[in-house]
């Protein structure tokens, strides 16, 4: 893969185009193969709403949400395990995360119909000096940086298809999230639509 320099997003590394065509078909078959596994379903929050995105995962653990809060649970809500983390996707975090163990969860993001993210903070895992990887496939995306308080100034950037930003080092506990997304802006996938897959170490 070419080497290009990272943007900085508010202390966030965003790799812009990091991924060509076929590196995002070759992906995008990955991600077929992790929702033929492990089908994606619609998040509870803990205040009792659906999310409106969708989700997955593969690897050790999935992401997981419901009445009793977030948490990450070895099993899909249907009790089979998490399929493994594709070859590919690894390959891209030691590309990028090269000094960072090996990540355990895969989570899977499938944003349609005005789906979005409220700002968060990515704090369910044990050890915040670890990255967290962020690949973007399908329609534009209006990602959203703030600070590690829920009230700092943000900044904002568009993530196109392709796209990678690894949120690491003092950004890796900042609030973000997704604002909106141009559906159909893209012609990766058949219908409008965004995937996002993040990789994150967990224990
Ligand atoms: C998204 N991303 O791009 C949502 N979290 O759909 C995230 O929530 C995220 O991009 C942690 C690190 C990078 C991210
Ligand atoms: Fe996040």
């Amino acid at each position: 893969m070419a080497e290009i320099t990272p943007l900085n997003l508010k202390g966030c590394k965003v790799y812009k185009g990091y991924l060509d065509k076929s590196a995002q078909h070759s992906l995008l078959g990955d991600v077929r193969s992790i929702v033929g596994k492990a089908p994606l379903f619609s998040p509870m929050t803990p205040w009792g709403k659906p999310m409106s995105v969708k989700m997955t995962s593969a690897g050790k653990y999935g992401w997981y949400s419901d009445k009793t809060g977030y948490r990450y649970s070895t099993q899909h809500p249907n009790g089979v395990e998490w399929p493994e983390i594709p070859l590919t996707i690894l390959k891209i975090w030691n590309e990028l995360c090269p000094d960072s163990p090996r990540p355990e969860c895969c989570l899977v993001n499938f944003y349609q119909d005005g789906a979005k993210m409220g700002l968060h903070q990515d704090k369910d895992e044990k050890d915040f000096s670890h990255p967290v990887l962020s690949i973007s496939l399908g329609d534009d995306a209006l990602f959203r940086m703030g600070g590690v308080q829920k009230n700092d100034s943000t900044e904002s950037v568009w993530l196109s298809s392709g796209d990678i930003l690894v949120m690491g080092g003092e950004s890796r506990l900042a609030y973000h999230g997704i604002d909106r997304v141009k559906f159909g802006s893209s012609q990766l996938l058949k219908a409008a639509g965004r995937i996002n897959l993040t990789l994150r170490v967990v224990d």
